[in-house]
């Protein structure tokens, strides 16, 4: 069983999960948000691994090592422009199932996703809850190396959002 859990707190600090999730750009860039952060904490090493692996697709993801990060990994994904890229619910659960997909290939036993594309991206927060929570919930069933799954939020009110659908899909 994989147990999923709802954090508060900055991607960049959770350091007992083998892997980080970053909601990257398409050129695996460092930018701003999630990406920013999670270059600046990582180091100028983190850049140079991401330039022959990019440009990725919306719903893409794909793996590197976490050098200055207390992370093993980080997990690339570039989620959708809400409504531009389309469908952009389809390519939201692409980049959780594909983040997982290669979580379970390296045999890891943790993974820690922020909320992607809800910041310059655009996504409503309660819409792109129920789809995150709703692919991990769907994928984790299947898979067996993962043991956690943690989406760390960065504000209250999204941990919120995230508990309330979590419950709601729970109740089914
Ligand atoms: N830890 C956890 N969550 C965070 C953090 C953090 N340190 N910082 C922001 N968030 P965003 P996107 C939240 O914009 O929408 C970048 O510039 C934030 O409040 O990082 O997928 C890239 O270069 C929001 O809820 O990702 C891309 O061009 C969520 O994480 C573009 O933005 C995602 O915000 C990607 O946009």
């Amino acid at each position: 069983m994989t147990s999923l859990e709802i954090t508060v707190g900055d991607i960049t600090r959770q350091a007992d999960m083998d892997a980080i999730v970053n909601a990257a750009n398409r050129e695996l860039k460092p930018g701003g948000g999630v990406a920013g952060a999670i270059h600046r904490a990582a180091g100028p090493e983190l850049a140079r691994a991401c330039a022959p692996l990019a440009p990725i697709r919306p719903g893409e993801a794909v793996i590197t090592a976490g050098f200055d990060l207390p992370n093993r990994y980080v997990i690339h994904c570039l989620g959708p422009v809400y409504q531009l890229d389309q469908p952009s619910d389809q390519l939201l659960a692409d980049c959780y199932r594909n983040a997982l997909e290669l979580a379970v290939s390296r045999e890891l036993a943790s993974v820690a996703f922020p909320a992607i594309s809800t910041g310059v991206f655009g996504y409503p927060m309660e819409e792109a809850a129920r789809v995150a929570l709703r692919t991990v919930r769907t994928v984790t069933e299947q898979r067996s190396s993962l043991q956690r799954v943690r989406l760390a939020l960065f504000d209250p009110t999204a941990g919120e959002v995230h508990r309330r659908v979590l419950e709601e899909l729970e109740a089914g």
